[in-house]
C-alpha cells in the first residue's frame, strides 16, 4: 500500500442546528435534482408508460375494492402525499420502500459482487486518496476505528490496479455530512483509488444504525402503520474499473441491530462483514474483496 493521506475536514454549517426531516429531505431532493437529467430528457416510449401505468393503477384499484377504503382514508392519502413532498421525503421514500426491486431487477445477470440499493445520501466528488486512506473526519470523530481493505477484480480474478473506490457513510450518531447539519462537507466520505495490485486500505470509524426521521412524513407513516424505522448500521461503496460494471453496494455488521429486518429491505447475507479485533486493539478490521462484471 502506498501514500497514506488524510484530508482535513471543513465545517460548513453550524453545529447548534438540530438534524430535522424538513433539512434532510430537503437535501436529498435538492441533491436528486442537481445530479439527474430532466425526465423531459429520458425517451419514454408511449406503450411502455400505458403498460407500466395502467398497471400501477389496476394494483391501486384492487386494493381498495379488496379492503373497501373509504373516503376518509383517500383524503388522509391525499394529504399525506402531499406533505411528503413538501418534506422533500420523495427520496427517501422511493429509496426505502420501491428501490430494492429496482435494484434485484437491474443487476439479476451479474456474476461478481453483489449489489444493493444506493439510498439517498450519495453525493460524487469527494476527496481522492491513492491505495490506503484515512476518511475524511472530525478530530474528535466518535466511534469504534474500522480498518476496511481488500482488493478488487475482475470476474476471472485479474487484479484491477486504479480501481476506483467511492465510499461513503453515515457517523456514530447515524448522520450523514451534507444532510444534517455541523458536519463538515465531507466527513467520512472519500474515493480511493486501488494500487498496482488492485488493493485498498481505508480506515474509517463505524457507522450506526440509520433511524429514518421521526418528525417528517416518512416517520408518520412509520408510526401509523406500527413498524419501526431502522436500517442497520452499513457503509455504501460504488467500486469501478475500466471496462467493467459499476456496482453499487452496501455492508453491514454481523450481529448489529436490524441486521435481520432493515426497513430498506436492502441486506444480502454475502453483504454482511465479520470485523474483528485490530492487532493493535485500537479498533475493530475487515477484508472485503470486490469482484467486477466486464462491460
Ligand atoms: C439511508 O442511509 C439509506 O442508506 C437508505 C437506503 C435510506 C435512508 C437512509
Ligand atoms: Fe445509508
Amino acid at each position: 500500500m502506498t501514500d497514506t493521506t488524510t484530508a482535513p475536514a471543513t465545517a460548513t454549517a453550524p453545529q447548534s442546528e438540530q438534524a430535522t426531516a424538513a433539512a434532510s429531505g430537503a437535501a436529498a431532493t435538492e441533491r436528486f435534482r442537481s445530479k439527474r437529467p430532466s425526465t423531459e430528457a429520458t425517451n419514454a416510449d408511449t406503450r411502455r408508460v400505458d403498460t407500466v401505468v395502467t398497471e400501477v393503477l389496476a394494483a391501486v384499484h384492487d386494493v381498495i375494492r379488496r379492503h373497501r377504503v373509504t373516503y376518509a382514508e383517500y383524503d388522509a392519502l391525499k394529504s399525506w402525499l402531499i406533505q411528503v413532498g413538501q418534506d422533500g421525503e420523495w427520496p427517501l421514500f422511493l429509496d426505502v420502500w420501491v428501490e430494492h426491486v429496482v435494484e434485484a431487477v437491474a443487476n439479476e445477470d451479474r456474476r461478481g459482487s453483489k449489489g444493493t440499493i444506493e439510498g439517498p445520501y450519495y453525493v460524487p466528488g469527494s476527496p481522492s486518496f491513492n491505495g490506503s486512506a484515512t476518511l475524511p473526519m472530525r478530530a474528535d470523530e466518535p466511534g469504534t476505528p474500522l480498518l476496511f481493505q481488500g482488493m478488487v477484480t475482475s470476474v476471472d480474478g485479474t487484479p484491477l490496479p486504479g480501481a476506483r473506490i467511492e465510499i461513503w457513510h453515515a457517523d456514530a450518531d447515524g448522520f450523514y455530512s451534507q444532510f444534517a447539519p455541523g458536519l463538515p462537507e465531507w466527513n467520512l466520505r472519500g474515493t480511493v483509488v486501488a494500487d498496482e495490485l488492485g488493493g485498498f486500505a481505508i480506515s474509517t470509524v463505524e457507522p450506526a444504525p440509520y433511524q429514518i426521521p421521526t418528525d417528517g412524513s416518512c416517520g408518520r407513516l412509520i408510526a401509523a402503520a406500527g413498524w419501526h424505522a431502522w436500517r442497520p448500521a452499513h457503509l455504501h461503496l460504488k467500486v469501478s474499473a475500466p471496462g467493467h460494471q459499476l456496482i453499487t453496494t452496501q455492508l453491514y455488521f454481523r450481529g448489529t441491530s436490524h441486521v435481520a429486518d432493515d426497513i430498506a429491505s436492502a441486506v444480502k447475507p454475502e453483504l454482511i462483514l465479520a470485523p474483528v479485533a485490530s492487532g493493535d486493539g485500537e479498533g475493530r478490521e475487515v477484508t472485503y474483496d470486490f469482484v467486477l462484471d466486464r462491460i
